[in-house]
Parts: C-alpha cells; structure tokens; sequence
C-alpha cells in the first residue's frame, strides 16, 4: 500500500490529504497531519473523497448530441468537431463569440489551471472568461486594495477578538472554524453578524442578527462609535490614513438609532461591538466569502471592513488584517491580451483592473443578454467547465433560454448535470485525485504561505482527461503549438514553476505534503507606505469619486427592499445560498454517505413567521419571486429572524435561483443581488 500526499479539492479549501493507494485503487483517504491548514482533519465531505471517486455516475467517455440522444464519440472525434466550430466562430463572426464559464474546481485547480485556458483564449483572441467570482469573493479582493493597494486576510489565530461577519465557517470553511474555536479557549472574544444562528454565532460572546443586505449600515455605525467616541488609532489614523476628516463628516449624516432601525441590530450591540474591537488588540474581522459581495454595497462592504481595521490600528499586525507573500510563477498568460476588454468591463471598469492590477475576466452577468440579444455583439460558441451555472448562477430560467439558443455549447464535467445536459458536446473531466496540478493559493485565502502539489494519485477512469490535457490537446489541433510547446501538464508546470527554483519533480519527490514558500511580513507599510495613489490607506477614494461612485462608504438599501412598496405583494426577505457542510454547490448529491445526513432542500422559516402563514415543519410550500416559484420543505427554526427566509443553492428539484436575478447590484463590480430579495408564500 502506497500513501501519497495530496490536497483535496471538494470545496475551496485544499486541506492536506493522505490517499492510499493499493494495486492502482484508492482505498482510503485521511487528513494530513503536516498540512498547517488542516492538521489532520477532514470534514465530512473529503472523508467521502472515495466514494466520489468511484461513483457510479461518472461519465467516462466524450458524447455528442444527436437530436435527443447522446453518442458515444473518441476523444478524436471530439477534438476534430470543437477545434472545426472554433475556426467557424472566428470566421464567420469574431474571436469574442467564443465565451467560456469556468467554475470552482477549475479556480481551485491553482493559478496554472486557470492561465492554461485563458492562454488558450488568449491566443486565439478572446477575452471572454466567466467564473464564479462575478458573485464571489473579486469584489472582496477589489474592495480590500482600493482601501491599502493590497490584498490581505484576517489572522484569527493571533487575534483576541475575532469578529465573524456574514460567514459560517462551520460548513464552509472548516479550517477555519478550527482556528477560532482555539482562539477561543485561549480567551479570545468572538462576535458575529448574520442574521442566523450558526454553529460560531452559538459560541459568541456578542450575534449580532442583522437585517440581511444592511451591513454597511452597521459597519458605518461602528466607524461612528469609534471615530466620535475618540477610540481611534491616532498615530495610526494622522500617519498613514488618507480622508479621515472627509469618513468624519460622512459620518455625521447617520444617527445611531437610525442605524440601528435600518439594521435590526439594537443600539448596545453596536456600541460594545465598537469598543470591542477598538480597544481589544488584536482584532481582526474575518469577512464571508461571498454574503457582503451580493449585494447593492458589496465592493464598499469589503471597503468598510479594510477601513475598520484601520482605524483600529489592526492593519499589518499579528493577529490583525495581514498579507503574506505570494509565491512568484511564471504567467501564462499573453500580456498583449490584457487590454482586450471582455464582456461587462465597459459597465464596472474595476472588476477587471485596479491601478493596472489585472484581476483579468468578464462581468458574467452581461453574458445572458449578449446571448440573448447578441447584444454588444453575439455569443456563438460557449464552453463550461467545471461549473453548473443552470443550478448555480442567478436566474435559472433566463440562463436556460440563453443556454438554449447557443449555437455550440460544450460542457466538460464529471456528470451528467443539468447544464451537461443542454451540450451539444459532453467531455468527461478527471477529478482531483487524477491529475497533477499546483495549489498555490494558501496565502491567498489563509495568509499561509504554502503551496502544495496536488498530484495525480491513479491513472484517470475510463477515458476521463484532466481539463488541462484537454486544452492542450485542442490547442495542437487548433495548430498552436508555438504558444504550447509542452508535451504534458506535467512539462507546462515545470515552466510555471520556473521562478521558484522547484520543479515538478522537486514537489513530488522533496516536498511531497507541500512546502512554506514565504513569510508573512508585519508592519511593511512604515518603510514602504501603502501601494495606493495617496501611498495610505484610503479612507476617503479619489478613484471611486473621479468614476462616479460612492468615495466612502454609503448604505445602501437592497433593490428589493423591505421598505419598498414591492414588500406589500412580496413581504418576505430571502436569503439564498447559506452553505451545509455535506454539499459543495451543485455537487455530492449523489453521495449516499452525505445525502442521508441532509436528504432534502429547504427553506428555513422562524416559527412566528411559520405561524402566520399557517406553515408546519415538513410540510412543501411554494416560494415565489419576481422570477419565478419553487416549492420546497418547510423547515422551522429559531435560527432564522422573523420575516427572513433562507433557501440554500445547488439543488435540482428546488432551484434557488429561479428565483434570483442577474441583474448587476452593486455599481462597481456587477455583483448580483443574492442575499437581500423580496419574496412570497405563494
Ligand atoms: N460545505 C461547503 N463549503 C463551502 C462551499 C459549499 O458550497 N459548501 N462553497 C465555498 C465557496 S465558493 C464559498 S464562496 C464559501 C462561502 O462561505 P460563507 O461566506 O460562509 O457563505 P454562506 O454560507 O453563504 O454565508 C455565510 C453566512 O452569511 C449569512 N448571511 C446571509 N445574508 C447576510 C447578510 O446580508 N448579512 C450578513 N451579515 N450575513 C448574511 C448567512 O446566514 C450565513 O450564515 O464557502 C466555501 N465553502
Ligand atoms: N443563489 C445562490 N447561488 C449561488 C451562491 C449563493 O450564495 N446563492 N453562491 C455562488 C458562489 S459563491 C459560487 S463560488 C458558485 C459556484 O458555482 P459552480 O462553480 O458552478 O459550482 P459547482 O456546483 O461546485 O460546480 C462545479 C462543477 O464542476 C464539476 N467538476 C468537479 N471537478 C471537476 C474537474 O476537475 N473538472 C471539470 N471540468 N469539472 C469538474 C462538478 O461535477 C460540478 O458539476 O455558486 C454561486 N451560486
Ligand atoms: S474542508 Fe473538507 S471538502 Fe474542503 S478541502 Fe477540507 S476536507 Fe476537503
Ligand atoms: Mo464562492
């Protein structure tokens, strides 16, 4: 029996996995004990890795669609087929006609994975790459440099008060519920902000249940308790702040009762919550993934949150808001691409680039009408992979048509999903465990500088290919070989890897559980000064202001809005997309280890709002929106707030997100709105 050491990538965390192997099989997986993430742990998704592996779902062949049946078609024949229609595209139309969507496993397949395919666009002269992160996290990354020119995270390992802010890591991100419950023995206060009462809001000093989508409200009457009741960082604030006179007149326009009536949060909390992070050092505040970005205000919430630590004196300190160091890679990227603009970039300019840093993709929300109505120009071909936007981007139903008028669509994936199902083509992808790829963003996501090889552990099943052997296999077909002069994944990762001094060899044989390639470095700015145009932090933006947005932070109320007119037909707020530890997205469904411990989808509703419609635990009730209706199981809670329900995503027979809308919310980014809607009983 052999145990290879990899990283596992059944959500986005890339906790340590040891696999053994026996005669070319997985037998078994188990947390790895060296990796600083998980320390040998493993949630209950990553001990079910096997399962996965194996299951009887898989498709292990390209198929092609043949009116409504599906063909099984050589690997040949696929490649022949796409690379033909590739050429058709750019021919008769525009290099941009061709779009791709690619989704969490491809993000999280490392900065190589990601590069590989937009090389491949690149060269044949698209910019049109979606992801996820058009509702995900980017306006987070984009909110925290334009307040200190860089991208930092929380350290709630060294904190001694951690605040938990529309985030629930129990289910969705264990490693980190890990951490805090050991600040928390060590004495460390935790408080949280969510309007529900997760696992971490039980054991907290201070829940805060806020009015979904009023967040920024709240971070404005922290900023207010903290600036006018003089429990600032002046040293800090004098020296290395830009626009605090300019945040203390904003101020003044909110009173705190009406801050607390926007947001629900009563007027004690918000003062202890302020003082508390004001005078306990250090603090930091742990940011949601994506709960802050879906909304109106998400590029402002991330702002609000970097501003916070600011004027705590919490910013590049142990403990605090922190960077570490990235390892340096080659690009793969063609750089005379980069001003190539891809779709909803005219609309929200910084979702693509920050003071010439290139956060580099489209504004996926603009791709259904340029489907639809071609407009600014038409999307011919489209290709997926490795996400299934029918079940997990908004308006379902708005996506289907889109999907449906698309000349050429490909999908490759692991299953048959609801979007493989639309494909002309279906290419059937390797998993994690079957293919070599790197997993560089432990500093990214942890602010651990480590990086880890995620290996290919067994031959792929079937025919299944890695993602990047198919591109490389369609980039030689398409006749690209100058820009793809590598045999293998395995030969590209060397020349990623270049800068590093390591290669891939080195990973496997020295480093095989990975390897710290960096440090975090603390107090960095008194030397250098922030890498903003003011060269401090931003409290007050020039840069929003000159492009017509907010310059601090604002609150702003959700399209929908509870005290709108729309509330007396849809007098519900809906929350959508609340995570469960035994699913990721649309997927393991089909696990039957993780589907008996949570069987159903559901909408959670609090009991007096249960006892107002006559509602009982159980029973199936029909949820309608604007958009559309599902009907879903009743699921009474106490850990809801009364008038708010939440409905998780990724589930086939009672689809979220025929409810919710692609409309872009937020100004800046384009995010859509997916946390703050109006809904009904129908
Ligand atoms: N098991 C599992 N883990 C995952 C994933 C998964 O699908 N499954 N997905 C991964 C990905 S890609 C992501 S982005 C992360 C997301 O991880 P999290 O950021 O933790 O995301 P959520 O669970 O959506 O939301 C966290 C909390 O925000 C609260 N919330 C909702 N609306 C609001 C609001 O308006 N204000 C405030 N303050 N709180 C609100 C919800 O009640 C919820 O408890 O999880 C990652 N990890
Ligand atoms: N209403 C609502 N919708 C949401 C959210 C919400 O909070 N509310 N959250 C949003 C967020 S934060 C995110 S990140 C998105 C995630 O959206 P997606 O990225 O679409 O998420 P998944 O459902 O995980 O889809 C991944 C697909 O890849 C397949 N797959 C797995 N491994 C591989 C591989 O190696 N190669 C290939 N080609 N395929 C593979 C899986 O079988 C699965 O079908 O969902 C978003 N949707
Ligand atoms: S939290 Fe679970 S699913 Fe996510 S990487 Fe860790 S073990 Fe895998
Ligand atoms: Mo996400």
């Amino acid at each position: 029996m052999e145990i290879i050491k990899t990283a596992c990538e059944l959500c986005a965390w890339a906790c340590g996995m040891d696999v053994y192997v026996e005669n070319g099989k997985v037998i078994r997986v188990k947390g790895s004990k060296e990796n600083p993430l998980n320390r040998g742990r493993l949630c209950p998704k990553g001990s079910a890795a096997v399962d996965y592996l194996y299951s009887k779902d898989r498709i292990l062949h390209p198929m092609k669609r043949d009116g409504e049946e599906w063909v099984r078609i050589s690997w040949e024949e696929a490649i022949d087929v796409i690379a033909e229609k590739l050429k058709k595209v750019k021919e008769e139309f525009s290099p941009k006609s061709f779009a791709a969507i690619i989704g969490m496993p491809i993000l999280l397949g490392g900065s190589s994975t990601v590069g590989f395919i937009r090389r491949f666009m690149d060269v044949y002269g698209s910019p049109n790459c979606f992801s996820p992160e058009s509702m995900c996290y980017r306006h987070e990354i984009i909110g925290y440099i334009l307040t200190t020119g860089k991208f930092s995270v929380a350290d709630p390992e060294n904190a001694k008060c951690i605040v938990v802010w529309a985030h629930n890591p129990h289910a969705s991100k264990p490693p980190l519920a890990w951490m805090i419950e050991h600040a928390k023995k060590k004495g460390a206060r935790i408080i949280v902000i969510d309007p529900r009462k997760t696992r971490v809001a039980e054991m907290a000093d201070i829940h805060a249940r806020i009015r979904p989508g009023s967040d920024t409200a709240l971070a404005i009457g922290l900023m207010k308790v903290i600036v006018e009741k003089d429990l600032y960082d002046k040293e800090f604030v004098e020296n290395y702040c830009h626009g605090f006179d300019s945040l203390k007149e904003h101020l003044k326009n909110y009173s705190l009762e009406e801050i607390s009536e926007t947001t629900w949060v009563d007027l004690e909390t918000i003062e202890e919550i302020a003082r508390s992070i004001a005078t306990i050092k250090p603090s930091c505040i742990v940011q949601g993934v994506n709960a802050l970005d879906q909304v109106p205000t998400g590029v402002q919430n991330a702002r609000a949150v970097a501003m916070l630590h600011a004027l705590t004196g919490n910013i590049d300190v142990k403990g605090g808001f922190v960077r570490a160091s990235r390892v340096h890679t080659n690009s793969l990227r063609l750089q005379e691409m980069l001003d190539s603009i891809p779709l909803g970039i005219k609309e929200h300019p910084l979702f693509y680039q920050v003071w010439g840093t290139h956060l580099g993709e489209g504004q996926g929300m603009y791709l259904y009408d340029a489907i639809l109505e071609e407009k600014p120009y038409p999307i011919k071909a489209l290709f997926i992979a490795g996400s299934n936007p029918l079940l997990t981007w908004p308006n379902s139903g708005k996506l289907k048509r889109a999907l449906e008028k698309v000349e050429f669509l490909v999908v490759m994936d692991l299953f048959m999903t609801e979007t493989a199902k639309m494909a002309d083509i279906f290419l059937p992808a390797a998993t994690f465990l079957e293919r070599t790829e790197l997993c560089d963003y432990y500093s990214v996501i942890f602010g651990i500088p480590y990086m880890v090889l995620r290996k290919k552990v067994i031959e792929p099943l079937g025919e299944s290919k890695s993602d990047v052997e198919f591109w490389l296999m369609l980039a030689k077909q398409m006749g690209y070989d100058k820009y793809f002069p590598w045999n293998t994944p395995e030969e590209m990762l060397d020349y990623v890897l270049e800068p590093t001094g390591l290669t891939v060899k080195d990973l496997m044989e020295k480093y095989p559980a990975g390897l710290w390639m960096g440090e975090v470095r603390y107090g960095e700015y008194i030397k250098r000064g922030f890498k903003t145009p003011s060269k401090k932090v931003e409290l007050y933006s020039d840069t929003l202001k000159k492009l017509g947005y907010d310059p601090v932070p604002d609150h702003k109320e959700p399209t929908e809005s509870i005290f709108s007119d729309k509330s007396k037909d849809f007098p519900l707020i809906l929350t959508t997309g609340a995570r469960v530890i035994n699913y990721t997205h649309s997927q393991l469904r089909n696990v039957e280890k993780l589907r008996k411990l949570n069987p159903d989808p559901f909408v959670e509703i609090h009991p007096a709002t249960a006892a107002q419609y006559g509602i009982k635990d159980g029973e199936m009730v029909v949820v309608k929106t604007e958009r559309g209706e599902i009907e879903i199981k009743a699921k009474i809670t106490e850990g809801i707030l009364p008038g708010v329900i939440n409905i998780p995503h990724g589930w086939s027979n009672a689809n979220v997100n025929v409810l919710t809308s692609e409309k872009p919310g937020d100004p800046i980014s384009g995010c859509p709105e997916l946390k703050a809607l109006l809904a009904k009983k129908e």
